[in-house]
């Protein structure tokens, strides 16, 4: 079988890749030792002109080739912190309203993409095949093609694709879709993120879509939906094993009793967590009997903190969580633990298993690994249960959590109370339910459903000189 090369922003490291990280760089890696290949990306370091351009470094595990790369200052500026996640990030998940365009980030942009890809070049064999991940990487493809590269290229969307009256607030947006037009397979999330892609096709490049066929801008490519999911029975040890470690242990002894309710995302806006203190806030406001015994644990890593739009929002949280606190804490409780960092994986399984609802509610989100990792991670006789934002991807799977408008604070409010009082026999129904889509849509499945369709494409004729 050829080989894979996998490319994205950021490379996993070799340590990252084993079972006890666990999550999508264990699954991708699972594809690579397959058929031996590349994991190629940004190293996460900001270094001079001259370190980068002596890149890629690499690293071997087995048959699989870490390379990574440096950027320079200049670059991680208008291609990682500018145009991917000042002007994409935000509107892509509809935020256009946080969205700030530069014309020299778009050109660092193209830029870095061109850069890389010539980088990886020099690692290239005739028939690897590529997958190429995420909205950082959209001219990736382009840029191999304009140099006469004719492999197979795939691309993952990992976020929401918009709808075309949002993309459009984006200047280049053309040159954007016509960029995805020049990988053979275009994968999403979920069927809305296609249709809108579909929808652009149709409406503002006059293309044509047949099926999962796009024929635009004088290329044709193929689209389909590949569900990301979780390895359900992976998380289920690490949640069980986790069980009996001290920390846990504290945790749960530092309850003392009371009903516990987990979040966790990576600290965003388009994460809803604002309103999901809020929320919990009018919980706190309309059921009197609950103050004292029921605590939300929010776990909220920093991420992207050198933009400035994630500045304001970890501004934004903590004076909320301290305001609610400030108005329902007693000597010996605190409504919100809010914990600004990052946990071990095990750890979180461990504290999904313990609690009694999992409150996913983002505002927008590609898919949304946690909703399925926290239903992964109950215990099958007494599970928790899932409280699931309906514009999560994973929304469309997991017709067992209880849906909310993550807008409606006292819609989420009542599903909390919902939840927390759901009797032992729904629960499990509900939890069979969400465990039958988690096993039908699992890593395993995404990853070679992508593949199989990717390889099963035509190779590109080379362009005749
Ligand atoms: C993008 C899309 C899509 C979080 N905090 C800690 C930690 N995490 C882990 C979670 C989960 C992952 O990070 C987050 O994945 P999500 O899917 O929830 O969200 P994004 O990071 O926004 O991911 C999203 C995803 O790509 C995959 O395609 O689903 O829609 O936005 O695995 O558990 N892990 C550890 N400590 C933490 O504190 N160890």
């Amino acid at each position: 079988m050829s080989r894979l090369v996998v490319v994205s922003n950021r490379v996993a490291t070799p340590t990252e890749t084993k079972g006890s990280a666990g999550g999508l760089a264990v699954g991708v890696f699972g594809a690579l030792k397959e058929t031996g290949g590349v994991w190629f990306g940004w190293s996460g370091d900001v270094v001079t002109e001259t370190v980068a351009n002596q890149g890629p470094k690499l690293e071997q595990d087995g048959a699989v080739t870490f390379a990574t790369v440096g950027l320079p200052k200049k670059d991680y500026d208008q291609y990682y912190r500018g145009f991917s996640n000042a002007e994409l990030w935000p509107v892509f998940h509809y935020r256009n309203d946080l969205a700030i365009y530069d014309r020299d980030e778009y050109a660092g942009y193209r830029r870095v993409n061109s850069w890389l890809a010539h980088k990886l070049i020099k690692l290239l064999e005739p028939d690897d095949i590529i997958w190429v991940h995420d909205y950082h990487l959209i001219p990736f493809a382009e840029a191999l093609r304009s140099a006469g590269v004719t492999n197979r290229i795939g691309f993952f969307l990992h976020i929401p694709f918009p709808s075309p009256q949002i993309l459009l607030n984006i200047p280049p947006h053309e040159e954007l879709v016509r960029s995805l037009c020049c990988y053979n397979v275009v994968g999403f999330q979920t069927e809305g993120d296609e249709f809108a892609f579909h929808d652009y096709i149709r409406r503002h490049a006059h293309g044509t879509v047949s099926g999962s066929r796009v024929e635009a801008f004088g290329r044709s490519l193929q689209t389909g939906v590949y569900h990301i999911g979780v390895f359900p029975d992976e998380i289920a040890e690490q949640a069980e094993r986790g069980e009996a470690r001290q920390d846990v242990m504290d945790l749960k002894q530092s309850l003392e009793g009371r009903k516990l309710i987990m979040s966790v995302d990576r600290l965003d806006y388009s994460k809803g967590l604002v309103e999901r203190f809020r929320a919990f806030e009018h919980f706190l406001e309309k059921s009197p009997e609950w103050r004292g015994n029921v605590t939300l644990v929010q776990i909220a890593p920093p991420t992207r903190s050198d933009v400035e739009t994630y500045q304001q929002i970890r501004q934004n949280l903590e004076y909320e969580a301290g305001r609610i606190n400030g108005r329902y804490s007693g000597l010996d409780y605190t409504p919100i633990r809010y914990l600004n960092q990052r946990y071990d994986r095990w750890k979180l399984m461990s504290l999904f298993r313990e609690s009694q609802v999992g409150l996913v509610t983002p505002l927008r989100d590609g898919m949304n690994l946690v909703a399925k990792e926290y239903v992964a991670a109950q215990n099958p006789d007494d599970p928790g249960v899932l409280v699931l934002s309906q514009f999560a991807g994973a929304a469309g799977e997991m017709s067992g959590a209880v849906m909310v408008n993550p807008h409606d604070i006292v819609g989420t409010s009542d599903a909390l109370a919902r939840a927390l009082a759901m009797p032992l026999a729904e629960r499990k129904e509900r939890y069979k339910t969400n465990m039958a889509a988690l096993r039908k849509y699992d890593l395993g499945a995404w990853r070679d459903r992508f593949l199989t369709d990717l390889r099963g494409t035509k190779l590109r004729q080379a362009k005749k000189k």
